[in-house]
Order: C-alpha cells, then structure tokens, then sequence
C-alpha cells in the first residue's frame, strides 16, 4: 500500500467515504484519492512524493496558483495579531468595497463562509423581498447543498446519478422548479404556469458542474426579460466564475446584469469563503436592516478576506485574464489537435480560465444531454493514465477544469506531451 491507500484506509474509519466532499473520493473515476501533501504554484505534491500539474486549483479559488507568495506574505502578516473576533473589521470593509467597485450589480455585499451558505442565504432573501416562494433552477447545474438546491443537482448528483437527495422534504422540494440549461422555453413555460409565484431564477452563468457548458446567445439576457416581466429576481451563482472568467465576473464577460450574485472560492483565496451581494433595495432587507434573518460566526474572517483582496490584486493586474486566455488556448487546441490525429471522440470548452473536456462524437455541447453523450468509461482511463504522467485533472466527467495564472509554457507542454502518448495508448485499445 502506498501512503495515500494507507490514509485512505484510515480515514474511512472516521470520516463518511473517508473524505470531505464526496467528489474528491473519486468515485467518478474509480481508484483511491490522492492525499496531497503541498501545493507550489502550479503544482501538488500527493504524500508518497509525486508532483502533478493541477487542473483542479482546489475547485477555482486558487487563480493565482498554490501559496502565491504575495498571498502568504499578506496572510501571515494578518494572523499574528489574532485570527477572529467575531466583530467588524477593516479587512471585510476593504474587500467588500472592492468587489463593488469590481461588480457594479452589488450595491452591498454580506460575507459568509462557503457558496452553499450564500447560496442558501440568497434564495431566504428573494423570498423575503418578493414575498414569493418558487426557485426556478436548471438540471444539472449546482448551488452547493442547501436542500431547495438539492432537486436534479449537477456535480456530485449528477456524477452519482442521484438526481436529488435522501433527506430534503417533499414541502421544501415543491417549491423548486427545474427547467433545461440554455433552453428559455423551459423556463417560459415554468414562468407561464407559476409565474407569479416565482421568488428568484437561479443560475450558473456558465455552467461549471455538468462539466462546462457555456450560455448559448440569447440565453442569460432572455432570463433577465422574464424575471423583469414576472418581477422575480435573477440571481447569478458566480461562486465559479466570480472573477475566473472576467475582473467583473461573467455578469460583465456576457453583459447580463442580475439583480443578486453569489460569489466563493476566488474571493477568499483557498481560505473558507462565500458572499451575496445586489441591488440596495434587496440587499436592505437584510438582518439587522430588515426582516430577513442571517448570521454567521466567522463571517468576514479576516484571515478569509485578506487572502482574498491579495487575489483581487493579483487579478486586477493589467493583462492578466487575456493571458490565462491565451495561456489555456494553447492547452485546448492542442489536446484537440491531438485527439484528431489519434482518432479519438473529443470535444472541449473554454470560457477563460476554466474549461470541459468530453470524449463523444458530439460536435458541440449546449445542454445536459449533450453532456450525457459522454463516454465516461474513456474519460476514466483518460484520467488514470494522465494522473499516472503527472497530470491532475478533476476526478469527474462531469467537472470544469481550472488553470492558474502561474501554469506557465512549461506546464502547458508538459501536459500536451502526456497527452499524446495517453492518446496513442487509448486510440490502440479501441
Ligand atoms: P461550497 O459550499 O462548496 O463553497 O460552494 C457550493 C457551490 C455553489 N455554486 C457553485 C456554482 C459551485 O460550483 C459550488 C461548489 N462547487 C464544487 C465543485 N463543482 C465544489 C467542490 C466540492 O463539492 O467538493
């Protein structure tokens, strides 16, 4: 047994599936996780020694790569003088000054500490303000686990084939709609049927957890007119793409603006973090404001927000999303190169710095069943022989995949040259 089986083994004796998020068990893919020792820019170290490139970047908060120097400098100059108060801060005044100076959409923001609680926090909102109750969501895209989002999840449901979950009352479940990512008919005939009983539409702007499927022309400004016909709220679930695809997030990347957006990941910089922020007229119906209860212990960590607001500088930096752009182009049509000349079923996506893989015959990906066309089997081979050549990618079919800022020509070619001689092996057994 190597370390990771070693720890795998132990773990399962005290944590569900010995991990803390179903997906990094790997089940999508078979085998036993890796245990990671460290992360370095670019890369991750597992415990038996073995570096790998990243694609994964904990998800999406690492944009700038494992322990960025300047974000451990900031960091370790704020933990020494005391990690949490449970009062307000300078630190949480700065980076929500930022974020709306950075989002135009948000006139105020409230922090909490992971996407699911912001996402939760949100819809409470939306209920509060409209006095309405039905969420309308999208197959297969995810919101983190709150039990209204648990109805036809993406990510972890979708990669388990669980359409909701064990757990979620049937008098939570009614009032959570589901229409068809990229189709607006779904979503008129939802709004024609209860439309004055929708609170809020939901959305990935770019859906990140059925893999990466981008908004088809049209799409997130033709909910904007229903909501705006309906009077619901259009709320964007930027945990994902808040600050991955565009400084002002995927609302300024496809000019749509909703009227709350949810944001994680980046804006906390690996440490624990979610927000939700808007319009002033909603927002103010926040507790202590308005009738709308929300709290939280470390809301506004100020180790969270330091390590965040140095991540915004690094992004902020002039150029730097036209070359993370150009930067996983290369990665992008090369793989796609490559799957051609090795005859093997492949599509890709690209928003930015994220992007999907999918091994079918499909020549485009819109919707859930184009995801489903995947051959998982495949990808899962893909996977382990791309893992065993020192390339981490999401240990899902049905995952987005990250690069950082610091993946540089040497990284990118690195992974192009695994990929070809895991291309050639595949395209043999076939
Ligand atoms: P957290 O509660 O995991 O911080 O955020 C939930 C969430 C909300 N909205 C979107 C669009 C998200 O992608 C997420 C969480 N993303 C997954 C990855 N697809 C986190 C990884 C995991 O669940 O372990």
């Amino acid at each position: 047994m190597n370390h990771s089986e070693r720890l795998f083994s132990k773990a399962q004796r005290y944590i569900p599936g010995g991990v803390n998020s179903p997906v990094r068990a790997f089940r999508g893919v078979e085998g036993t996780p890796l245990f990671i020792r460290s992360g370095k820019g670019a890369y991750i170290t597992d415990v038996d020694g073995k570096h790998y490139v990243d694609y994964v970047g904990s998800w999406g908060p690492l944009i700038v790569g494992h322990a960025h120097p300047y974000v451990i400098k900031a960091v370790k100059k704020v933990i020494t003088s005391g990690v949490s108060f449970g009062a307000p801060t300078e630190i949480e005044v700065k980076l929500a000054e930022r974020i709306c100076h950075l989002m135009p959409s948000i006139e105020l923001i409230r922090f909490v500490n992971s996407g699911t609680e912001a996402v939760m926090s949100a819809i409470r909102l939306a209920r509060g303000y409209t006095c309405r109750q039905k969420i309308i969501k999208f197959s297969a895209c995810y919101h983190g686990h709150t039990d209204s989002m648990l109805v036809a999840a993406g990510s972890g449901g979708l990669t388990f084939g669980i359409p909701n979950s064990a757990g979620v009352p049937e008098s939570v479940a009614l009032h959570t709609l589901v229409a068809e990512y990229n189709c607006l008919d779904s979503v008129k005939a939802l709004f024609e049927k209860v439309g004055d009983d929708v609170a809020a539409v939901i959305v990935e702007p770019v859906a990140g957890n059925m893999n990466c499927v981008l908004p088809k022309a049209g799409f997130l400004s033709g909910l904007r007119k229903l909501c705006d016909t309906y009077g619901s709220v259009l709320i964007f679930d930027e945990v994902i793409t808040g600050f991955r695809v565009a400084l002002g997030g995927a609302q300024t990347y496809y000019d749509v603006k909703p009227d709350i957006t949810i944001l994680g990941k980046i804006i906390g910089g690996g440490f624990p973090v979610g927000a939700f922020g808007g319009t002033k007229d909603i927002m103010e119906c926040i507790a202590p404001l308005g009738p709308v209860y929300q709290a939280g212990t470390l809301s506004g960590n100020p180790v969270a927000m330091t390590a965040g607001l140095a991540t915004l500088d690094l992004v902020s930096e002039a150029g730097f999303y036209p070359r993370l752009e150009a930067r996983l182009q290369i990665l992008i049509n090369g793989l796609g190169e490559l799957a051609k000349q090795y005859g093997l079923p492949f599509f890709a996506t690209q928003v930015v710095g994220m992007f999907g893989l999918y091994f079918t015959e499909n020549d485009t990906v819109e919707t859930e069943a184009d995801v489903k066309t995947v051959d998982v089997a495949l990808f899962k081979r893909f996977f382990h022989a791309m893992l065993k050549e020192g390339i981490y990618l999401a240990p899902s079919a049905f995952e987005s995949g990250f690069i950082s800022s610091v993946h540089g020509e040497k990284e990118i070619n690195q992974t192009l040259q695994a990929a070809e001689r895991v291309f050639r092996s595949l395209a043999s057994m076939r």
